[in-house]
């Protein structure tokens, strides 16, 4: 029998007998190798060689298998998506019977959700309250509901306006519609003012900012702290915001992080918020960015759908379906939203309708509509303040009066 040793001699062998056969011995060993058969090759090799050739083998296959794999996840990722149901051809389409039977024609008429979602961050805001049972105005009690629009510092004129109405605060209650601080002189002696006087209120836009920026400068701490620069506030628009927060004491800013963003007046058909309403919405899924900053609605499919060729949108009707999707924004380049309450307003049974009190349009200036009261009439710029009074009426209803004071123009504070 050969010895496992003997291996390589025999390989070297097998070589050398090609140019060199003279050699007996080595002819022989040749001879008896390939005697032995097939089997004995893997003692040719030699273990280092074997253990190669098998590490190359299992990488080839590696390979082979990971080339498959990635083709059968491709094929995967491209025809296992969801198709929409619009997208579905024939039979497909006309097996699902819970779709409509409309025509769509795209991505932008898909059905959208503005104004439904409250957005991130919006962590310990009160999207809603109702006002106390005792301050709400009926015939029998009567109280007076005093609500004032956007006051922004301007604590003398507040003081004058309450003056010129002869509040009594054993008989009346203030409501103050939002953006109480910010732009005027004084924003920390109006908000003691409104305490003092146990005042109800809602978050403006203003008050938001201001308490987003003084919860953003509490929460800096170690080196944040050191790098929390002027330059850095400026840049993110908080000098003003920062410097108001900065003055308010810490119980004046806890009442102001408590003031709800939509005061309710049950039972009277009365909503207090600071900018607006989407009207199609329901009041608790209000989204609370649009209820403090909106001024006007923009229609998507409208626009998408109702254009003329040379661009302009045609007139929609009375109920035009077109307008189901309204998005609120800030600037003025939409439908007013009032006007957008108050037809909505005349569709719906009488006792069904509410009337929206807000401010935050000075633009607007005091606009009295069928269902809505816009209250801001620039009293920081020079304009007016101006107080409604809420009175209650047989039947459980109620009327108002409008009332004002003229202001001084501030300077632009700080
Ligand atoms: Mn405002």
């Amino acid at each position: 029998m050969r010895r496992p040793d003997s291996g390589i001699s025999d390989s070297d062998s097998d070589s050398d007998s090609d140019g060199d056969s003279d050699s007996p011995t080595e002819t022989n060993l040749t001879s008896t190798s390939t005697a032995v058969g097939p089997g004995a090759m893997w003692w040719h090799m030699g273990l280092s060689q074997l253990w190669h050739r098998l590490a190359l083998a299992a990488a080839v296959l590696l390979l082979i298998y990971s080339a498959a794999a990635c083709i059968i996840r491709m094929w995967g990722v491209s025809y296992s998506r969801d198709v929409p149901n619009w997208q579905k051809s024939g039979s497909a389409a006309a097996a699902d019977e819970a779709w409509p039977k409309q025509i769509y024609t795209g991505p932008a008429d898909l059905t959208m959700s503005y104004g439904e979602y409250a957005r991130p961050g919006m962590d310990g805001l009160t999207l809603m309250a109702s006002l106390p049972a005792q301050y709400v105005p009926t015939k029998e009690n009567g109280r007076r509901l005093v609500v004032v629009g956007d006051i922004h510092g301007m604590d003398d004129e507040l003081a004058r306006l309450l003056e010129h109405i002869k509040f009594n605060r054993e008989s009346d209650h203030l409501v103050a519609a939002g953006d109480m601080v910010n732009k005027g002189p004084d924003s920390p002696g109006v908000v003691a003012r409104l305490m003092a006087l146990n005042a109800s209120g809602v978050r403006g836009n203003h008050e938001d900012r201001v308490l987003l920026a003084r919860a953003e400068a509490d929460s800096l701490v170690g080196v944040g702290a050191e790098l929390a620069s002027p330059d850095a506030e400026a840049h993110r628009g908080e000098v003003e915001h920062l410097a108001v927060a900065r003055r308010l004491s810490p119980e004046q800013v806890a009442w102001l992080s408590k003031l709800p963003v939509i005061l309710t007046v049950d039972p009277l058909p009365i909503y207090i918020v600071h900018a607006g309403r989407v009207p199609g919405v329901r009041l608790e899924k209000q989204d609370p960015w649009a209820v403090m900053n909106m001024r006007t609605l923009r229609y998507p499919r409208e626009e998408l759908r109702n254009v003329d060729d040379a661009g302009t949108i045609v007139d929609a009707e009375e109920v035009d379906p077109n307008r189901d999707v309204a998005i609120p924004i800030e600037d003025h380049t939409g439908e007013k939203w009032p006007d957008a309450w108050n037809r909505q307003q005349t569709r719906v049974p009488t006792a069904k309708r509410r009337t929206v009190i807000y401010g935050h349009d000075s633009k607007r200036g005091f606009v009295e509509g069928m269902h809505t009261f816009g209250l801001d009439s620039g009293c920081v710029g020079g304009g007016a303040l101006t107080a409604m009074i809420i009175e209650g009426t047989d039947g459980g209803g109620f009327r108002h009066t409008i009332s004002q004071v003229t202001c001084k123009k501030a300077p632009r504070y700080p």
